[in-house]
């Protein structure tokens, strides 16, 4: 997709500060420090429109991009990060929940885990999450760059194996933009089965409401 506009609509911590409108809605969730910024704005083909952080963990909002006017990005607050006040850990997750249960926009999730590692507890508690609740989601391995083409294989393996052949992978670099095509066309897939449900519900729905 060729980007002619990306811009920064809000920040949310409460559901009643979301945008209002019905545009689907990609949301990018990881750990503080995955890359999760940097994927975004290479996404984007911008440099700088999520600021990426040296002292990370200090997102605190939900924030919303709207990307060509048709297609919000949501940069949803980094978790895991050890040295963030307790009462910041304590608000994340109802923040983050809140979203992902109730946000009927939400098309799909790109859930952000460095390549080099295993998949921690909470990336793991988040994909059987967006697996129990049907949410569709791709698993984008970052960092990508600093491994080489065998390593790669064996985490892929790795990932296949603890989560069946089903499960939707890419490995990605923020530095070298490997795998913005794939990615891209995950996105598009989000947003393609998203309109298709939507325009299901908005028929179901005049169906009833038809006069008899
Ligand atoms: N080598 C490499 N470093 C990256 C990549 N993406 C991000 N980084 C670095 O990882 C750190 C955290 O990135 P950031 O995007 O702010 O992570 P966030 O906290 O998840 O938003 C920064 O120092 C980035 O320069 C990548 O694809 N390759
Ligand atoms: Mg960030």
């Amino acid at each position: 997709m060729k980007i002619t506009s990306a811009d920064f609509v809000r920040g949310a911590e409460d559901r009643k500060d979301y945008p209002t409108g019905n545009l689907p809605e990609i949301a990018f969730a990881g750990r503080s420090n995955v890359g999760k910024s940097s994927m975004i704005n290479t996404m984007l083909g911008r440099k700088n429109l999520v600021r990426t952080s040296k002292s990370p963990g200090l997102t605190r909002k939900i924030n919303f991009f709207l990307i060509n006017r048709v297609i919000m990005f949501v940069d949803l607050p980094g978790y895991g990060y050890a040295s963030v006040p307790m009462e910041v850990r304590r608000s994340w997750a109802p923040m983050v929940n809140t979203y992902l249960n109730e946000r009927s926009q939400l098309s799909g999730v790109v859930v952000i885990v460095d390549s080099r590692r295993e998949p921690t507890p909470l990336d793991e508690e988040l994909i059987r999450f967006l697996q129990f609740r049907s949410i569709p989601f791709v698993v984008a391995m970052s960092k990508a760059d600093k491994l080489g083409q065998a390593e790669r294989a064996t985490m892929k393996r790795a990932m296949l194996e603890k989560w069946g052949s089903t499960i939707s992978m890419e490995f990605f670099s923020a530095v070298s933009g490997f795998g913005k095509k794939p990615m891209w066309k995950r996105l598009f897939e989000f947003e393609r089965d998203w309109r298709a449900r939507s325009d299901t519900e908005i028929k179901n729905i005049e169906k009833q409401t038809e006069p008899r």
